[in-house]
């Protein structure tokens, strides 16, 4: 009996431990793609934009941060978008719970129904699904490696691909997420 008790003890244990490494979605926070309702990337040189760099912060069901989790940002089918060579969706998370991923390219994808734009995953449990991924770097046709003139005019012509927000209207905040990518001139080369 004593060993059946210290076995289940072990295995309770071990149970909840293992437990302790799941996600909870809705303690993670994904910043600023939680505001934003999607997440946006940008050329990263002469050095990546604020909007397009993501602080994940993953805790399990006890609020409890989860350390060394391993935490992707993918973009299951991507459409229009392409990335910089130096990208990077991968990170591990600190003693905080909290890892930096910087999502370096351009384009646009706008999904619905089960498709999603892009996924953000923590110890392979999806944490956040986004039907949005918008670009500074998106000419009304895709992106080409530069903020440029040409995506000026199609961020001053409609919205849609650049309103980062995903309010529905063009306002100052999203000028304040294309405005530093495009002075300086964001640029990089992108994956062929
Ligand atoms: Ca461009
Ligand atoms: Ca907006």
């Amino acid at each position: 009996m004593k060993k059946l008790l210290s076995a289940l003890f072990v295995l309770a244990l071990c149970s909840s431990v293992a437990f302790a490494t799941v996600p909870d979605p809705s303690k993670c926070t994904v910043t600023p793609a939680d505001a934003l309702n999607g997440v946006v990337l940008c050329p990263d040189n002469p050095a990546p934009t604020t909007a397009s760099i993501y602080t994940i912060t993953v805790k399990n069901s006890s609020n409890n941060p989860i350390n060394a989790a391993s935490v992707i940002i993918e973009f299951p089918t991507p459409t229009n978008i392409r990335f910089c060579t130096t990208y990077n969706n991968t990170g591990t998370t600190n003693v905080s719970g909290v890892c930096v991923i910087t999502l370096r390219g351009g384009g646009c994808q706008r999904t619905s129904g089960s498709v999603y734009a892009a996924v953000v995953k923590a110890n392979g449990v999806v944490i956040r699904s986004y039907y949005n991924a918008k670009s500074p770097d998106y000419d009304g046709v895709g992106p080409n490696g530069q903020v440029i003139l040409s995506d000026l005019l199609a961020f001053r012509g409609a919205v849609g691909c650049h309103d980062y927000d995903n309010t529905g209207t063009m306002t100052l905040s999203d000028t304040l997420i294309f405005a530093p990518g495009y002075s300086p001139a964001h640029s990089c080369t992108l994956v062929p």
